[in-house]
């Protein structure tokens, strides 16, 4: 999969970044969509932006990415943004215990909202000094693989591991997406012949029945 600046676009997919204040989420965020300006100030709300990519079988699809702000005493606005979306971030920062117990409550939300959502624990800051680190590598990866969560390390600060992180979720995303999409369509090719075979047999039925 690649960037590309192609509008046209056959699906459009909604992803959220959550996770405790100052984990790093709109760091992330303009990392990955390369916008130059820093968030000095705590997030007043969300913000999207979209991130076009030809995919490798040929589709172009729109990723939206919602930064959505941390802060819990917006739990209840923040939790209306979750709805429709189908895969998701939480950030943790690795020298933050509270930020990483947190995650789990971030990941109840977000199934609340949406139970089919795929999701994707980061845990951020990797730069920072080895000895600040509160969090291994391996306690971030088995949270995440209980609860069937994809894992990454990142540092956004330093561009380390971002643009692998949000690839491989939304590569997630079109893989699981069109794999529903592609059992629909055998839904509906199955029912068209159910009902194909129900005229048939209607059919046979009014024959049988037949007087002349
Ligand atoms: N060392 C280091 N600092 C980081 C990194 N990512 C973010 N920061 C810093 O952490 C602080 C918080 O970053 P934000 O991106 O604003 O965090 P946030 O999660 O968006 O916070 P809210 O919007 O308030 O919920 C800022 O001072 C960032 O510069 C990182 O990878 N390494
Ligand atoms: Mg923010």
């Amino acid at each position: 999969m690649e960037r590309t600046t192609e509008k046209s676009c056959k699906y459009i997919y909604k992803i959220v970044i959550a996770g405790d204040q100052k984990s790093g989420k709109s760091t992330l965020f303009s990392r990955f969509t390369k916008h130059k300006s820093k968030f000095k100030e705590p997030q007043s709300g969300v913000k999207f932006e979209n991130c076009n990519f030809h995919m490798s079988s040929g589709e172009n699809i729109k990723f939206q990415l919602w930064d959505i702000i941390g802060f819990k005493q917006y739990r209840s606005i923040i939790k209306s943004h979750f709805r429709r979306a189908v895969g998701a971030f939480i950030v943790y920062d690795i020298t933050s215990e509270n930020s990483f117990n947190s995650a789990k409550s971030w990941l109840e939300d977000l199934r609340i909202a949406e139970p089919d959502i795929i999701i994707s624990i980061i845990g951020n800051k990797i730069d920072k000094d080895p000895s600040l680190r509160k969090i291994s590598f391996e306690q971030g990866r088995t949270f995440a693989q209980e609860n069937d969560a994809i894992f990454a390390e990142t540092s956004a600060r330093d561009n380390l591991g971002v643009n692998e992180a949000f690839e491989r979720l939304f590569k997630r995303v079109y893989d699981v997406k069109v794999e529903i999409i592609k059992n629909d369509v055998e839904m509906s090719d199955q029912s068209s012949l159910i009902s194909e075979q129900i005229k048939i047999e209607k059919n046979t039925i009014t024959k049988n029945f037949c007087c002349h």
